[in-house]
């Protein structure tokens, strides 16, 4: 089991930081360009830096390629350690759009952005003949003197300069009233509306698996306020093989002491497991441990294995009616990851998944009438996205070391929900640190840390940033939201 649970989450890890490069990762964020400044302290402008006045390693200036501001540009990235140090000035400790105006004249490229010699951010440069302004995420700076350093990565791009912008304050979410379900239950609706009056102001701590939530109180002095199980156990070819899930239990023991449930699935493949010495049964949610064809399976409803997806459905009905009538609702989070395809419900693409997300919420919804679930989907990718008539909350599952707010994910998610959707660090290797949530304004609803190799690793949590982490006054742990279930 730890082992199952082990590749999962470096398969997460090693294909999170792949996803990095995707060029949908360069965030959408507003420039506010142009501020009419009448007043005596106007809000700074964008500020430019010419790469060919900062200093350089290993890279040289050039100016063959027109079309570049100044004087020239800087070109010879071509050692790992080729780079540019950028000394940007901050009046004030202040979050700033970055961009990076660059010529990835020899096709799509990355760069690794580092702040003050720590934090380090990966941007993708898509393909172009001439020099264009790439939106590079938001940067920190402290008061006074900061570094910026654009680091070689793949290399072979030009960079012409730097500009950084003072971020708009996010403008207020404009949260939807009520779930989705119309029919969702008055537990479903309590949580609903005790989640929308926090968003924005604080973060609940979660964790999966009550036993580490426990861990967690014995380390820090606080539970968190979240527990997230899995169903995994409960999928048939792996109850046929002898599994027990304890899941259902362990979430109605964290809701009788005034907790909030989250539930994912690792949903085992209902058949075609290779079960073979490297890709044993236990592993069937991986797409590489079976030949189990979604798509196909979707593709008409009289064959074999649509029959199976549905009886797989209805096992997990089954518990979702245990926490159902113990009065948990359950933030309900199926499909997980789907657009990584490391999963076999994404292997066939968005289209197949999404199909299996409509199904999924039909048969709980009305056939089974479970009413106490609030739907989490969690892929970011537009074209994944199966719309807002299904889903109450969108979410990340973020893998990346540093304790950091995952702003960049959580502007996409912005994107992605139009703001209307409340968003969720579903899954995360490295809590994060409330200063860094609040600077960068990066309202993630919860976050919860995954298990063993995570929260007890000090690589990705230390025990003085989990304690730093769970006593602040912006994270809501299982004492400070006792009586949620009463909210209107
Ligand atoms: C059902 O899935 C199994 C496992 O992938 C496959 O061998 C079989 O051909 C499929 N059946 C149909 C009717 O597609
Ligand atoms: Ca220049």
């Amino acid at each position: 089991m730890a082992k199952a649970l082990k590749y999962v989450a470096w398969g997460i890890a090693a294909l999170a930081s792949g996803a990095a490069a995707a060029p949908y990762c360069a965030p959408q964020l507003s420039t506010t360009s142009q501020e009419p400044t009448s007043t005596p302290s106007p809000v700074p402008g964008p500020r430019t830096f010419e790469a060919e006045d900062a200093i350089l390693t290993g890279t040289r200036v050039e100016s063959s390629l027109a079309g570049y501001s100044g004087t020239g540009y800087v070109a010879g990235f071509d050692e790992p350690n080729d780079k540019i140090t950028f000394h940007v000035d901050s009046e004030t400790t202040q979050l700033y759009d970055l961009s990076i105006r660059v010529a990835a004249i020899y096709g799509e490229k990355r760069t690794t952005v580092v702040l003050n010699n720590g934090p380090a951010s990966e941007v993708y440069f898509p393909a172009a003949d001439s020099f264009v302004d790439i939106a590079a995420g938001q940067v920190l700076l402290n008061q006074g003197d900061n570094t910026i350093d654009i680091v070689n990565n793949w290399g072979w791009y030009l960079i012409d300069s730097i500009t950084i912008t003072p971020s708009a304050p996010r403008p207020p979410h404009q949260i939807n009233p009520s779930p989705v379900n119309p029919a969702a239950d008055d537990n479903a609706r309590a949580l609903y509306a005790y989640l929308r009056s926090i968003y924005g102001k604080k973060i609940l701590s979660g964790q999966q698996e009550l036993s580490w939530a426990d861990w967690i109180a014995q380390q820090t002095g606080k539970t968190p306020a979240l527990v997230s199980v899995d169903m995994m156990d409960y999928s048939p070819s792996r109850v046929e093989r002898g599994t027990r899930g304890t899941a259902v239990e362990e979430a109605i023991e964290h809701h009788r002491r005034g907790g909030i449930v989250s539930v994912l699935w690792h949903w085992n493949a209902p058949t075609g497991l290779y079960d073979t010495p490297e890709r044993r049964w236990w592993s069937g949610f991986y797409t590489d441990a079976t030949d189990f064809d979604v798509a196909r399976a979707l593709a008409d409803t009289t064959n074999a294995n649509y029959t199976l997806l549905i009886r797989d459905i209805d096992a997990i009905a089954v518990q979702l009616k245990r926490l159902r009538d113990a009065g948990v609702p359950v933030l309900w989070r199926p499909l997980h990851e789907a657009e990584g395809g490391w999963f076999w419900w994404g292997a066939k693409g968005p289209e197949a998944c999404k199909k299996l997300w409509g199904i999924l919420y039909d048969r709980l919804t009305n056939y089974h009438g479970l009413n106490n679930l609030l739907w989490v989907w969690n892929s970011i990718l537009p074209e994944w996205y199966p719309g807002d008539e299904t889903v109450d909350i969108v979410s990340a599952d973020v893998y990346a070391q540093g304790n950091g707010p995952m702003s960049t994910q959580y502007n996409q998610l912005i994107e992605l929900g139009q703001d209307k959707k409340m968003i969720a660090a579903t899954e995360v290797g490295a809590a994060p640190l409330p200063d860094l949530l609040q600077a960068y304004e990066a309202h993630w609803l919860w976050f919860a840390v995954w298990g063993d190799t995570f929260i007890n690793n000090p690589q990705w949590n230390s025990i003085e940033t989990l304690k730093t982490i769970y006593n602040s006054d912006y994270v809501l742990t299982l004492d400070e939201i006792q009586g949620w279930r009463n909210t209107q």
